[in-house]
């Protein structure tokens, strides 16, 4: 029987979601009639749904659960945390404890030009801090008018307004006016999709970066204030860049004096086998978005790592910086990150990435690349893509994708969803990002579950 309630079950919480919970990105009615998976338990990798079904959360939650489930650590933070003082503000000239002590463990585990933090409750916020500082920055430069920031298709900066528009994803920006003005997009450095026939992944690098440098001539350098990325695209299907891409971006920036700014929301807290996907790519940036990880989801955090550039500004120049949301800092977040990084640090979990499990899982993917359903596939740390294809690539002809309106990708999510695994479909791409604390042997049994559902799918397109 679940902890929540000794007398509720499955169909009386689908009946309270389906008449009064509007979920995130879903098609209300649709989700309403088929009726929610009502998940009650979690432990290290693993989830259990009120039905009582094990599943493997080869997706971390929402890519956030980075020390896995149960943790006893943070759950006893918390609790400490709410106990001696649940909630208290940052605004008038106050600070708590675990907020202060946050600030500095961060400015230590973070590259050595962040030395400030600013704290928001979630990735979304974070991205909203970014654009309101960069334009203060370019102000305070007496440059005002240096306000546009680039940023990529496909990207996923949340989704709030700001966020959104920063974000390159065409439904989103179809409903409700986005982006925003000030905020422009150049295409993905995907590969895949983008290669010209015979072109190595290290020339399409270079050439995907010089859009940046194409874009900026045609705004005016005078006009772009900041750049921003994502490491590795997350939402966008694990759209990892070639290793000349990132080098070439901070060049561009650097000739340009344009901001660089890196969203770690995804990629921070050792995701992709460094503390930072920026330390994986070898670029610095000026500003960098944080949040998921920093907690591992357990409260809800996000915040802005400040580089000496832009801080050295809007400390000795800036006066009152007029931003700031009432969960900037909130205490019980800020001591369950404490006590998440110092787990990540105990446990040397980005170590465990780095060199155990992250290879591991790149030598698992490189045998399912073998699927005949499979067209590529790539991973960076434990972040890992397959993608589904009609015909593979043969005898120097390109592989030859699926019809997207089939759905494959969904099809696949189900029999995942099915089979007790939980792996997340963008169109045709499956995706996984399990918790750090994955072993090897976990690795294997996802693997299994993966080549499982794999050949379910095959089945299914053979009739379509
Ligand atoms: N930046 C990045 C890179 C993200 O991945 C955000 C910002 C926004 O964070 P918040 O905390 O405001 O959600 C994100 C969030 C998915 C999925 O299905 C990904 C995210 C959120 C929801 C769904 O892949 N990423």
């Amino acid at each position: 029987m679940s902890q929540q309630s000794t007398n509720q079950s499955t169909k009386d919480w689908q009946a309270a979601d389906a008449a009064h919970f509007l979920h995130p990105f879903t098609d209300f009615k649709a989700l309403a009639a088929k009726g929610s998976r009502i998940v009650t338990h979690g432990d290290n990798i693993y989830l259990r749904d009120s039905e009582g079904n094990r599943i493997l959360d080869a997706m971390s939650g929402l890519w956030c659960v980075n020390v896995g489930y149960g943790r006893k650590e943070l759950i006893e933070a918390a609790t400490a945390q709410m106990t001696q003082l649940a909630f208290y503000n940052s605004f008038f000239q106050t600070t708590t404890p675990p907020a202060a002590e946050l600030a500095k463990l961060l400015a230590e585990v973070t590259p050595p030009q962040f030395r400030h933090v600013f704290f928001s409750g979630s990735g979304s916020e974070g991205n909203d801090t970014v654009v309101r500082m960069v334009r203060r920055y370019w102000d305070l430069q007496g440059q005002p008018q240096r306000d546009v920031i680039i940023s990529r298709q496909n990207a996923y900066h949340g989704s709030t307004m700001a966020g959104a528009s920063l974000g390159g994803m065409s439904g989103m920006h179809a409903q409700g006016g986005l982006p925003i003005p000030g905020i422009v997009h150049i295409e993905q450095p995907f590969w895949f999709k983008l290669h010209r026939p015979g072109e190595s992944r290290d020339a399409f690098g270079l050439r995907a970066a010089g859009w940046l440098e194409t874009k900026i001539l045609e705004l005016g350098a005078s006009k772009v204030a900041a750049f921003i990325g994502e490491p590795v695209q997350g939402a966008g299907g694990v759209i990892v860049p070639p290793a000349t891409y990132w080098p070439e971006i901070q060049r561009i920036c650097d000739k340009y004096g344009v901001l660089l700014v890196s969203d770690e929301v995804i990629c921070g807290f050792g995701r992709t086998g460094r503390w930072f996907g920026c330390e994986t790519f070898g670029y610095k940036p000026d500003l960098m978005t944080f949040a998921k990880g920093v907690t591992s989801g357990y409260v809800p955090l996000g915040g802005v790592m400040v580089g000496e550039r832009v801080a050295k500004a809007l400390i000795e120049q800036g006066g009152e910086f007029e931003h700031g949301y009432t969960y900037s800092g909130h205490p019980v977040a800020c001591a369950v990150a404490l006590a998440n990084i110092r787990v990540l640090q105990k446990d040397k979990l980005v170590e465990h990435v780095h060199d155990d499990v992250g290879p591991y899982l790149a030598q698992c993917f490189a045998e399912i690349a073998e699927h005949p359903l499979v067209g590529e596939v790539q991973t960076c740390g434990l972040m890992g893509a397959v993608q589904l294809v009609k015909h593979k690539a043969k005898d120097g002809k390109p592989a030859v994708p699926f019809n997207e309106a089939l759905g494959v990708g969904m099809i696949c999510r189900g029999h995942c969803f099915g089979n007790g695994l939980i792996m997340r479909a963008v169109g045709d791409r499956m995706i996984v990002a399990p918790p750090l604390v994955i072993t090897r042997a976990q690795i294997d049994e996802m693997v299994a579950l993966i080549i499982r559902c794999l050949d379910l799918t095959l089945a299914d397109t053979a009739k379509l």
